[in-house]
């Protein structure tokens, strides 16, 4: 069965126009104006598709086909649609975009599953909002309480309800489902790296996500005069930062097999070029495909920013995020690989370096994610781009895998 290519790009066009930056890459920012749009797009198609709609307690998007078995847990097909500030039009929309074209298959062709099909397009995966990821995701396996989710606050201080109240969703809405609500979890996902494009293979099959942990790092020293304050009177805390930053690249050299840490946000205030600041908020993103090497990096840098304490710089670390590294499920594995040779499409099996949501939801039911080619391997960047054929490729092998899931057994 052919994906529509028009379609497919009508859809993947008319997100990206759904940005706070036009020009400089996509911007959208859970519970934004631009997220207001995207989802009332998203819910449109869905409803076009003869879906059921409906948001829950986060804000995430569910559209529903009936099985013939009412009662029978649904197989759910889709990714998120957030972004990183300033990042590409296809890192989450190429996975909802594949939900909506799954969904426009099965009415083309008047399919009646056993099992329900549902399409999912999921909040703040990104964090670049809230802080730490996968909140949507996380928030559906029932790793973040209501309680906590009422906690959880942006850089303006305005909570995730309150957020979620300004566009008219409602944050009492239940969130946690029932895990025997769900049969199974597909993600298509732009692969984000180089190798399927070199490899010039159209489908990477995932066997296993790294383990990732997000760290937020406060330093706090003594603002002062620029001028005035003599240099061995001074309690920089811009100095202590930049110092623990430069060696955390080494700290990931050294614990090898791959092991990486990135510090992507950092804040410094008061932020005067004539005042010594006296407060730097960053974060550390650690990742392995071992979590023993994981669980090292973090002991080594928590050790590393105690070590620069003094009686006038402090030192402060939260951890928002710690995944384990997944196994995906060898069954949906090998289905999506049966898949692709009965439409001969090519494919490979890969190792993802990235995190996703489909992470998240393997711990409660099982998971299937495969990635189709980024030109250059770029992402997080308005650079980045997949061909639609690509895209098309995708599809089709997540059509066939879930028309299977979806039947009786
Ligand atoms: O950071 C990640 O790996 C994903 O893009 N959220
Ligand atoms: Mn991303
Ligand atoms: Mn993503």
């Amino acid at each position: 069965m052919k994906a529509n290519q028009e379609r497919i790009e009508k859809h993947i066009k008319a997100l990206s126009k759904f940005t706070a930056t036009p020009g400089q890459g996509t911007t959208r920012m859970t519970y934004s104006a631009q997220d207001l749009q995207a989802r009332n797009y998203i819910k449109e198609q869905m409803k076009e598709y003869g879906l059921q709609v409906r948001e829950d307690g986060l804000g995430n998007i569910f559209g529903k086909l009936e099985g013939e078995n009412k009662d029978a847990p649904s197989v759910i097909v889709g990714s998120h649609f957030d972004s990183v500030p300033n990042g590409g039009d296809y890192d989450g929309p190429a996975g909802v975009v594949a939900g909506l074209e799954v969904a426009a298959l099965f009415q083309e062709n008047q399919i009646k599953p056993t099992y329900p099909l549902e399409v999912i397009a999921m909040i703040e995966e990104e964090g670049s909002r809230f802080g730490g990821g996968l909140m949507g995701s996380r928030g559906i396996v029932g790793y973040l309480q209501k309680e906590e989710i009422a906690q959880i606050k942006d850089k303006n201080e305005v909570s995730v309800p309150d957020a979620m109240r300004m566009i008219d969703l409602d944050p009492s809405l239940e969130v946690k489902r029932d895990p025997e609500t769900i049969k199974a979890f597909l993600e298509m996902h732009i692969e984000q790296g180089p190798i399927l494009e070199e490899e010039q293979i159209s489908v990477g099959v995932v066997e296993s996500i790294v383990g990732l942990t997000q760290l937020d790092v406060t330093i706090t020293g003594k603002a002062g005069h620029a001028g005035t304050t003599p240099m061995n009177r001074r309690s920089d805390a811009l100095v202590a930062a930049a110092n623990i930053i430069s060696k955390l690249p080494q700290i990931a050299i050294e614990e090898g097999e791959g092991t990486v840490t990135t510090v992507g946000k950092h804040e410094v205030f008061p932020n005067g070029a004539n005042v010594i600041p006296d407060k730097v908020v960053f974060s550390v993103d650690i990742r392995s495909s071992k979590e023993m090497h994981v669980k090292n990096v973090i002991k080594k840098v928590k050790d590393l920013i105690v070590s620069y304490e003094t009686d006038d710089i402090q030192t402060t670390v939260e951890q928002p995020l710690y995944m384990q590294p997944k196994e995906l499920n060898q069954e949906i594995r090998s289905i999506l690989k049966a898949s692709c040779e009965r439409l001969d499409i090519s494919f490979l099996t890969m190792h993802s370096g990235a995190g996703h949501d489909a992470m998240v939801l393997s711990d409660i039911t099982d998971v299937g994610l495969i990635f189709v080619p980024s030109k250059d391997g770029l992402s997080h960047c308005p650079e980045e781009w997949t061909a639609i054929p690509d895209l098309a490729n995708g599809v089709e092998v997540l059509y066939e895998t879930a028309l299977k899931l979806t039947e009786e057994s």
